[in-house]
């Protein structure tokens, strides 16, 4: 058993003081002590918080991070930004994709992201052959979360098609594309990698409305009927038209009446909703997967939290393309949207609520049922993830409780975050991983050898 002691923890029930967390060795909280001294603990620290589960990444892109910023001629969008993408996913090789999602998930970490939906959808090689192995890449993805200590949600992503009705895919799109059937075979391999990892769960993700046919994305949602179920869908206007072109009905619409949306599902972005769509997802039972540093830096319009969260919508948190890894700054930049929009202020909140404190609920909440496993809070059954925060820091000094969170979110940054433990594993002191240094040298060769 390891017990871990902090002066204030954010349980389940609100604040406590003086608490120790008993973690019994496969990860698991066994017991929660209150008003206790502390005594025999094997470590400790100021605050515990849930660690934030981060619902949505392609771990690969945290390559391009930062080198997709150079106007072309003019009219760059989010399709201009994906044919980038395309050109340097060509090069990527199992070896690559390690060392790449290793940096990005020693990021999430320090960021205080104790776990990850990986979806994970650059399967084959460069011509588009499987490899020997059809898991290669995959196995590439569970060795980094191995590596890093990372929590995971894997979540193989079934791509076939590139566009509404059926087009054949791109040649650009190779690595990705399966039939159900080889898509089966797929699955199966990554089910046993994810059982090599400390409780790891796997899921399935349709690419998009895009990518499959109606027949498509019955066949393969049969292969894991109890989820979690993750597609991404009207990011982007031009999807949306597509869409009723397509079939006369937006995308959130169609999907809702087309197949089973409930608690198994996330929404990925969801965008551009009408007011019925949003009223019938919030009703759903079903989480909208937000991303707003990528969904701000590729250009895809402003979710309308506002409204959702007063129908009773569940959010989560994503950092998708990973071109910032920052838990703080997902939050920061999704309230700030509303801001932007509203032109007023604690909109994501409740009244005299810190609307940090409330953000962090909503996101933990749905965090955890959209990565289909026991973490986002901190009770007897659920994982050790754990973070804490430097309340030394410049921007939380003064602050208290709710207010840490407040001052974390609006007023700092990953900086903030100080120590992390993932099943009552330590994988974070004084804000660096504990391999930070070993996986930044494999990342700059990855990188030197990717850009020569
Ligand atoms: C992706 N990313 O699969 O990586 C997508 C772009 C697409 C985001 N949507 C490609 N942010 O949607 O076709
Ligand atoms: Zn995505």
């Amino acid at each position: 058993m390891t017990r871990l002691y902090f002066n204030h923890a954010l349980l389940a029930s609100g604040w406590a003081a003086n608490v120790t967390l008993e973690i019994n060795p496969s990860g698991t909280i066994v017991a929660i002590e209150t008003d206790s001294d502390g005594e025999n603990c094997d470590d400790r620290a100021e605050v515990a918080l849930p660690g934030l589960p981060n619902v949505h990444s392609h771990a690969f892109q945290r390559a391009l991070a930062g080198r997709a910023e150079v106007q072309g001629d003019g009219t760059d969008s989010f399709w201009t930004w994906r044919q980038v993408m395309y050109k340097f996913l060509e090069r990527v090789t199992p070896t690559d994709l390690y060392a790449i999602a290793c940096m990005a998930y020693c990021e999430m970490l320090e960021a205080g992201m104790t776990s990850v939906c990986e979806f994970h959808y650059l399967h084959h090689g460069p011509d588009g052959h499987p490899y020997g192995d059809i898991g290669e890449m995959a196995q590439a993805i569970g060795e980094a979360a191995k590596t890093t200590g990372i929590g995971l949600t894997f979540l193989p992503v079934f791509y076939a098609q590139s566009q509404f009705g059926g087009a054949d895919p791109g040649p650009q799109q190779r690595r990705f594309i399966n039939d159900p059937e080889r898509f089966g075979k797929l699955l199966e391999r990554i089910d046993a990698i994810a059982g090599s990892l400390a409780d790891a769960r796997v899921g399935i993700a349709p690419h998009s409305l895009r990518a499959v046919t109606p027949d498509s994305l019955n066949q393969i949602l049969a292969f894991k009927p109890d989820g979690p179920l993750h597609i991404h869908i009207a990011e982007q206007t031009k999807e949306v038209d597509d869409c009723l072109a397509w079939s006369g009905q937006r995308p959130v619409e169609w999907l809702i009446d087309h197949v089973n949306v409930d608690r198994r599902w996330c929404l990925v972005h969801a965008t551009h909703m009408s007011g019925p769509e949003r009223r019938r997802l919030a009703a759903s039972g079903a989480v909208a997967g937000l991303c707003p540093i990528t969904e701000a830096n590729l250009g895809d319009g402003t979710f309308d939290g506002v409204h959702f969260l007063a129908e009773g919508g569940r959010i989560a948190i994503g950092s998708d393309s990973n071109v910032l890894i920052d838990a703080a700054e997902e939050l920061r930049t999704l309230e700030y949207s509303q801001r932007l929009r509203d032109q007023g202020r604690n909109l994501l909140s409740n009244p005299q609520k810190s609307t940090g404190r409330h953000l962090y609920d909503q996101v933990l909440a749905g965090g955890a049922q959209a990565s289909g496993r026991h973490i986002g809070r901190l009770s007897v059954g659920n994982r050790g993830d754990i973070l804490s925060l430097d309340t030394s820091h410049p921007a939380l000094i003064g602050s208290n409780l709710d207010g840490w969170l407040d001052s974390w979110i609006f007023a700092a940054n990953s900086s903030a975050v100080s120590d992390l433990w993932v099943g009552g594993r330590r994988l974070v002191s004084a804000g660096q991983h504990r391999d930070r240094q070993t996986l930044r040298a494999q990342y700059s060769q990855t990188i030197k050898r990717l850009s020569a």
